[in-house]
């Protein structure tokens, strides 16, 4: 499995395994092997799953697609790939997506490098040796170099335990673990737990054929209608053609993904003015609903406009009244401040006849049962539940494993508080260990291609840098981590964000003492700008060296 690049073959004899150990083979995990690869080193991916494509591997519930658009969810690296790779629909379907995932793996000979239903359960930095001890579930060990963590942010799926769940007789589900043989609802007395993106997806379709379906939602989603559409050849051509420039345009986007921004800011827009821009945004369909002003992140009273547009169009849509309250986000809860849902269909689903919500605020899941789920007030005779719970967003995935830095502290120890890290990049106290798409990063608040495709670049950078000043270890500095934390928390307190309880905030719910944002919300352009100044600076805010100064430290840190 472990190969050797020629560049290392004619070097010495490597003192680890492996240059680079990746954990993950979604879209993170392959970019690293290829560019990796790519740069001279050795370099080995370890998949927990039978087969590749990470998030779009395991999410294959019906329904499921991205929300950003196909022509800019996907990878810009190689401009032979973008121009012969024929996307059919406006928002790309899973099995398209993993289509997808698996062509790039083939066509740049990645599988040599994958092993795949291999979970890594421990990583342990050996000082002495300034190497990650990787250790597998099949007991395998592996040393590297330097250790990729693309174990991707929204992987660990969340699973609440209502009580009396092993008694069920029917079919439980999770949308982000869902079987790849499919699952025929027809004629099923079905629930949905949860309406995030993927319930809302989700509901839709599994309304058509299931005999009924009972949604339970915690809290009424804003959502906007998709208006998905297959792709026709003139603008799929306006794309390839631009492709250069459009993609480096939205690298420097506030999200990385490109809309029509809307310049005007709703607070000094006619009302009228206002709501034709809403309309034409919802006709047109996508999150771009959310660009149509400047200030619908920064004003609270843009950001009600844009939240009362929908409640308005919620009402318009749905008929039955008690259901239309129920789906009606609060007020209180600003548009934006957690990922806007994008649907087909959704709102209308509540006019079904086989369909039914229940707001489990008021009427709590008491528990499940042999033959379906009680509420407080109600009882559900079901033949399967989904789960549509989300995820241990962010951190979980690298919480699953147990990570060791130096003098053996645990990742776990250290985040105990909530995560921080450098730049989203690094974690000090565990040299060599990158994250993509961490905590402090833009992540999920963008295009995750963008981010996922900055990341890369900026740790494949930099290890050739250091590889060219003869260094292997580099470790951020505390100081600089705390202070990039604070700084990224202090960027969204003027935005929707702190004023929700999302899975974006770090809560002492969540284990987090003080609440804090998990993101880094300045945009992509922006934290682009930071990283590569960073580099040009020969990295301030990392300690940087060979391995034989490194073991100078003192004994209790080796
Ligand atoms: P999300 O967005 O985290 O949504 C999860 C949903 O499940 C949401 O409606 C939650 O309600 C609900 N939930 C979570 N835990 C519970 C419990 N214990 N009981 C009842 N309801 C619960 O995950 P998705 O998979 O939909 O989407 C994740 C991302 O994937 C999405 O942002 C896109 O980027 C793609 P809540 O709102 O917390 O009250």
């Amino acid at each position: 499995m472990i190969e050797k690049s020629k560049a290392a073959e004619e070097s010495p004899a490597p003192e680890v395994d492996v240059d680079a150990l990746i954990v993950g083979a979604g879209f993170a995990g392959l970019l690293a092997l290829y560019k990796l690869r790519q740069a001279g080193f050795t370099v080995l991916a370890l998949e927990a799953s039978e087969s590749i494509g990470g998030v779009w591997n395991w999410n294959r519930y019906p329904g499921a697609r991205c929300d950003v658009e196909s022509m800019q969810y996907s990878y810009s690296f190689s401009e032979e790939l973008q121009q012969t790779w024929e996307w059919s629909e406006r928002y790309a379907t899973q099995p398209e997506i993993l289509r997808y995932i698996e062509h790039v793996a083939d066509r740049f000979d990645l599988n040599r490098h994958i092993q795949l239903n291999t979970r890594v359960v421990s990583a342990t930095y050996q000082a002495h040796e300034n190497a990650w001890q990787i250790q597998t579930n099949e007991g395998q060990e592996i040393r590297a170099r330097f250790c990729i963590m693309a174990t991707g942010c929204l992987s660990a799926a969340r699973m609440p335990e209502f009580p009396g769940k092993e008694k069920f007789k029917g079919d439980i589900l999770h949308t982000g673990h869902w079987p790849k043989s499919g699952y025929d609802f027809t004629g099923k007395n079905v629930a949905v737990i949860g309406t995030g993106s993927s319930g809302i997806q989700a509901i839709p379709m599994i309304a058509k054929t299931a005999n009924s379906l009972t949604v339970l939602q915690r809290t009424a989603t804003y959502s906007v209608p998709a208006r998905n559409r297959m792709l026709d050849e003139t603008e799929k051509r306006a794309w390839k053609e631009n492709y250069a420039q459009l993609r480096e345009t939205a690298r420097y986007a506030p999200s990385g993904t490109l809309y029509e921004f809307g310049e005007r800011k709703a607070e000094e827009t006619p009302l009228q003015d206002q709501t034709d821009e809403f309309e034409k945004r919802w006709a047109k369909g996508g999150p771009g609903f959310l660009r149509a002003f400047s200030d619908i992140s920064s004003s609270q009273i843009a950001n009600k406009a844009a939240g009362d547009f929908i409640r308005a169009k919620i009402a318009d849509i749905v008929k039955d009244p008690e259901k239309r309250s129920l789906l009606t986000p609060a007020t209180t809860l600003p548009v934006g401040s957690k990922r806007i849902c994008v649907d087909t269909g959704y709102f209308e689903t509540f006019n079904r006849e086989n369909v039914d919500l229940i707001d489990i605020r008021n009427d709590p899941i008491k528990g499940i049962e042999e033959n379906g789920l009680s509420t407080k007030k109600r009882k559900l005779d079901l033949d399967c539940i989904v789960f549509a719970t989300g995820f241990d967003v962010i951190v979980g995935s690298l919480m699953k494993i147990d990570i060791k830095g130096l003098a053996g502290r645990t990742l776990r120890e250290k985040w105990k508080n909530g995560p921080g890290t450098y730049l989203g990049l690094m974690v000090a106290g565990f040299p060599n260990l990158f994250l993509v798409t961490g905590p402090g990063s833009p992540s999920v608040l963008t295009n995750m291609m963008v981010s996922i495709e900055q990341h890369i670049e900026w740790i494949t950078a930099c290890v050739e840098s250091m590889r060219r000043q003869g260094n292997d270890y580099i470790d951020p500095d505390e100081a600089a981590e705390s202070k990039w934390m604070d700084d990224a928390n202090s960027l969204a307190e003027t935005m929707p964000f702190l004023r929700a309880n999302s899975w974006y905030m770090a809560s002492p719910e969540s284990g987090s003492s003080p609440r804090r944002f998990m993101l880094y919300s300045g945009g992509v352009g922006k934290y682009r700008e930071i990283c590569e100044q960073v580099a040009q600076q020969n990295y301030p805010g990392f300690n940087i060296g060979a391995r034989h100064v490194v073991c100078d430290v003192p004994a209790e840190l080796s």
